[in-house]
């Protein structure tokens, strides 16, 4: 068996997903997504350019062997745009394992563990009294999780994922008005002073059952996470993420001494080199690699099993610029893994993608029933894609009052 051919398509509804489509000479084929946000044309293009060339001749079905020649082979190893690149080929070809073998991916990984998978949804608002009504909304949708989100009184812009306006009560990210970033003021002190309480106030509105997350998104120093997650105890939290910079994997070490809360990190990491310490040395509860941005299905599943040695559950990103391909590779991760913890999942179900990625997978009551499809189960219309083209976008840059640079 041979791989034939491998196109890159880039567009989507609001959304630059980089699609993979991997042929073969049996007439099956296999998709993969390498979406990287904010950088998406550098993903298709180590893929058009380096990788499928590569691809045309191999044998698809090896899989594993296909993963070590790109990876050992660029010599220059890791990065977020090679591995997410890596990423699309190893999914792709897990998608034609499936529709070889005649099975939903979950079933050649070990089978179902669980009936649904739980999700989190992102709920914010630009102020307290906004994110409460956002919550609430989730809730009453059947949500069992929210992540919540909300501006701080005094912070010269909004804070990390939310909107400055009243009542845009979803998730803002990406700017798709242009190449340029906007620029968010960040006031660790003022978000110090306000945050434990109003995490608080949510907690006795909502009552002891949902489970609330919260995103400090990097802008913490270690002991400043550490006093945060402290003072948050009282709140129980279902986790809190990214409370420090994730290039160390020893700025855990304090709030670890200081607080049992719960602690998710791992968006950011693009193999299991950034997360071995971390899992290994049980400085955290959750690990939040993205299927796509660590590789693919292979590595992800390494990073799965060596989690589960150290209690870490699994919490796979699920932000909105991950394709529904890459959704589904970590839909069958979920059904299957024995260490599951939670999945990230934004509302992606708008008519426009689901015309471009038909699939049977279904979100009900706040739980993700994965689709029975051999493959990962999702198809791509390549009609549709060419009414799209690709949109520049940035995601915002962070300064403090002074001007000083901060984590976004
Ligand atoms: O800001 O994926 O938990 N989720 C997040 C994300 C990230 C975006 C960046 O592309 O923090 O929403
Ligand atoms: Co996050």
């Amino acid at each position: 068996m041979k791989i034939t051919d491998a196109k890159v398509f880039v567009g989507g509804p609001a959304k630059n997903y980089v699609t993979l489509k991997i042929m073969n000479d049996q007439g099956v084929y296999g998709l993969g997504d390498a979406t990287l946000n904010g950088r998406e044309t550098m993903t298709a293009t180590y893929l058009r350019d380096y990788l499928t060339p590569n691809l045309i001749g191999k044998d698809p079905r090896n899989s594993e062997d296909i993963w070590q020649f790109f990876y050992r082979g660029a010599y220059f190893r890791g990065g977020p745009i090679a591995m997410s690149a890596f990423g699309a080929i190893d999914m792709a070809l897990w998608d034609i394992k499936g529709k070889l073998a005649g099975m939903p991916l979950y079933q050649l990984f070990g089978g179902k563990s669980r009936e649904g998978a739980m999700v989190y949804a992102h709920a914010t608002g630009a102020d307290l009294e906004d994110l409460m009504d956002s919550i609430a909304w989730y809730v009453e949708q059947g949500y069992k999780a929210v992540r919540v989100q909300c501006g701080v009184p005094g912070m010269p812009t909004a804070s990390y994922g939310v909107s400055e306006e009243k009542g845009a009560n979803r998730n803002y990210i990406t700017d798709f008005s242009g190449i340029q970033p906007k620029v968010e003021i960040w006031d660790t002190d003022r978000y110090m002073r306000y945050m434990p309480g109003a995490l608080a106030r949510i907690r006795e509105r909502f009552g002891p059952d949902l489970r609330i997350l919260h995103d400090v998104h990097h802008r913490l120093l270690p002991r400043e996470a550490a006093e945060f997650a402290k003072e948050v105890e009282p709140v129980r939290l279902y986790w809190l993420e990214d409370p420090t910079p994730a290039e160390d994997q020893d700025a855990l070490k304090l709030l670890r001494q200081h607080s049992t809360v719960p602690i998710a990190i791992g968006e950011v990491f693009n193999s299991i080199w950034d997360c071995n310490k971390l899992i290994e040395n049980e400085l955290i509860d959750f690990i939040r690699v993205a299927v796509t941005h660590v590789g693919g299905i292979t590595p992800a599943k390494r990073i799965v099993d060596l989690a589960g040695l150290h209690h870490v559950r699994t919490g796979f990103h699920g932000a909105p610029s991950h394709s529904p391909l890459s959704m589904a590779a970590q839909a069958h991760l979920n059904a299957w893994a024995p260490n599951f913890g939670i999945q990230e999942y934004l509302v992606l179900g708008t008519p426009e993608c689901d015309a471009l990625f038909p699939s049977a997978h279904r979100l009900e009551n706040g739980m993700f029933h994965v689709s029975d499809a051999p493959g990962l189960g999702v198809d791509f219309d390549e009609k549709e894609v060419a009414r799209y083209s690709y949109k520049p976008g940035s995601l915002p840059v962070v300064r403090l009052e002074d001007g000083t640079l901060w984590n976004y």
